[in-house]
Parts: structure tokens; sequence; C-alpha cells
């Protein structure tokens, strides 16, 4: 049994969200995973990019780094190369992770770091006031598209998957009790796990709402082999209704692990200064 609980998780930061803001499902949610992992809060890091999803880590007891918009997997990234040991988290929106973070994003899922994305997709830039974002619909009326989006939206579970993503899944902020158990697999899953959470911003999106997310949506099926690509693929293509479950997970090899190892028999060869002499040597 677990020493922690949810409460473990919680800061005494008020959560600033607007009342009804799918995001808050997420946090609870994860609060509950993070229990289920028992995770040491000493040892957790949530990290984040900027936007009202972004605020994330100030509502968690743990370390937190709020960084810059979009670059909130880079910065992860390098965290977890220096720290292995450590639990890392990222969490944000739709802009910050397929918008400005987007090439950020395809670079993680090729490298399959050992982390978890969670992204709070609203299809819209709530904190900047109601913006269309690469996931908001064609026709969508925003401030910055008064006349409707003319452009298609992004398919962000068939790029992860294109790009080579090792766990790939989608749910919704309305589903409370299927959201815990799709993050705690995420997190035990070894390498880069990333999932798309359908979250409605009440306030600025009067389109995306929790009753048109449940209409399109669907369960994946139980009998959908998570471990079959192609399958994933065209599950994440489907042109009638959004799939919601774990699309992939598959075991392929994990950059850190890789990067430690090569470190090690660095290491075995010669001495840090040689070794630091030899790398400024090759840029001169
Ligand atoms: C470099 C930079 N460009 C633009 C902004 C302005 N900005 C802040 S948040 C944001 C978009 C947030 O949308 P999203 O990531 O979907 O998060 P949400 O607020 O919807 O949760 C933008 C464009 C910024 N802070 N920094
Ligand atoms: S503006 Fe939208 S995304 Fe931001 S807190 Fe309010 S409902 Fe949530
Ligand atoms: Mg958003």
């Amino acid at each position: 049994m677990s020493e922690y609980t949810m409460k473990s998780y919680k800061s005494e930061t008020k959560v600033t969200w607007c009342p009804g803001c799918g995001d808050f499902g997420i946090l609870n949610a994860l609060y509950q995973a993070f229990a289920e992992m028992g995770w040491d809060p000493n040892n957790t890091v949530v990290v984040s990019g900027i936007g009202c999803s972004s605020r994330a880590p100030y509502f968690f007891d743990t370390y937190g780094m709020h960084t810059l918009h979009g670059r909130a997997l880079p910065i992860a990234t390098g965290l977890k190369l220096a720290r292995q040991d450590l639990n890392v988290v990222v969490l944000g929106g739709d802009g910050d992770a397929y918008s400005i973070g987007g090439g950020h994003f395809l670079h993680a899922c090729r490298k399959n770091i050992n982390l978890t994305y969670i992204v709070m997709d609203n299809n819209i830039y709530g904190l900047t006031k109601g913006q269309a974002s690469p996931t908001s619909d064609t026709g969508f009326e925003t401030n910055t598209t008064p006349y409707g989006t003319v452009e298609k939206p992004l398919n962000p579970v068939g790029m992860a998957l294109s790009v080579g993503a090792s766990f790939v899944g989608r749910t919704f902020a309305g589903k409370i009790k299927e959201m815990k158990p799709m993050f705690v697999e995420a997190f035990k899953h070894k390498g880069f796990s990333y999932i798309d959470v359908l979250s409605p911003c009440v306030t600025f999106n009067k389109e995306n709402t929790f009753k048109f997310y449940k209409s399109v949506s669907e369960p994946i099926g139980e009998d959908h082999d998570c471990k079959d690509y192609m399958k994933a693929l065209v599950a994440a293509h489907e042109p009638d209704c959004m799939k919601l479950g774990v699309f992939l997970n598959q075991d392929l090899p994990v950059t850190d692990e890789g990067i430690a190892g090569q470190t090690k028999s660095l290491a075995m060869v010669g001495n840090d200064a040689e070794i630091t002499k030899s790398i400024i040597e090759s840029y001169s």
C-alpha cells in the first residue's frame, strides 16, 4: 500500500481555472494516478509551458517548472537526461504542444525519452482569450478567424503515431473514471507516453463542449490490439468519430537509457577533463 494519497500531491495554491473548465477533471485524475503510482512528491517534477493548462505545476505539491511557451518538452528532456531517477510529467495545452511547440513534440515522440506528456486539448488558446489553435475545427469562429477558420485541423494522435511515439492515447475530461487508469498505464510505460485529453474550455470555446465531445467520441474497443501499429493508425484516422483509448503501447529503445550507457563507457575510457577537452577541440 502506498503511503501517499491524492492529498499528498495537492498544493495550497488556489486553482484559478474558470468554474466548469475541463482541466479540473484532468487535475483530479492526475492526483489519483500519482497516488496509485506511490510516487514520492520529492522525486516528482511537473513541467509545463504557457497557457491556462500550463498553470498546472502550481497546483501540485511536487517540484515543478512553469517554463516558456512551447518549450516544456525540451526542458523536461534535459531534466530527464540529467536525472533519470525522477518521475517527470509534462502538462500543457494544444497551442503549447502542437503550435509553437510542434517541432519539439515530434522529436520527443521520435526520441522516446522516458517521460509522460499529457495535453489538455480544448481546440483553442484559452489563456489569451480565444484564438484558433491547430486542433480547431474548420469553420470555427474565433478572435483570429472571425469568418471561421479555413484550415483543416491537425490530428495529433495520428501525428504522434506517424513520428514514432511508443505510447499514444486519447481520453476525455468528462470520463473521470477512465482517465486515471490511462494515466497510470502511461506512467508505467517505459519510454515517451503521450495522451491527448479532450478538455472543454467553457469560456472561449462554445463549440467543443462536454456534450459535443461526448457525441463525437467512442471507445476504441476491447478488441483493439495496442501492439499493432497499423491498427493504431487506422483507429487514429477513423473518419466518423474520435476514438478514445490507448492506440499504441509498444516497447522501443529508450533514448535516456541509451545516452546513460554511452556516458558510462566514455567515463571508462578517460577522465572527465580529457573528455571535455576533446569535445571542445572537436568544435574548434
Ligand atoms: C513566445 C510566446 N508567444 C505567445 C505567447 C502568448 N500565449 C500565451 S499562452 C498562449 C496559447 C495558450 O493556448 P494553449 O496552449 O492551448 O493553452 P490553454 O490556455 O488553452 O490551456 C499564447 C499564444 C507567449 N506567452 N509566448
Ligand atoms: S479560459 Fe478556458 S481553458 Fe482557461 S481556465 Fe477558463 S475555461 Fe479553462
Ligand atoms: Mg488550448
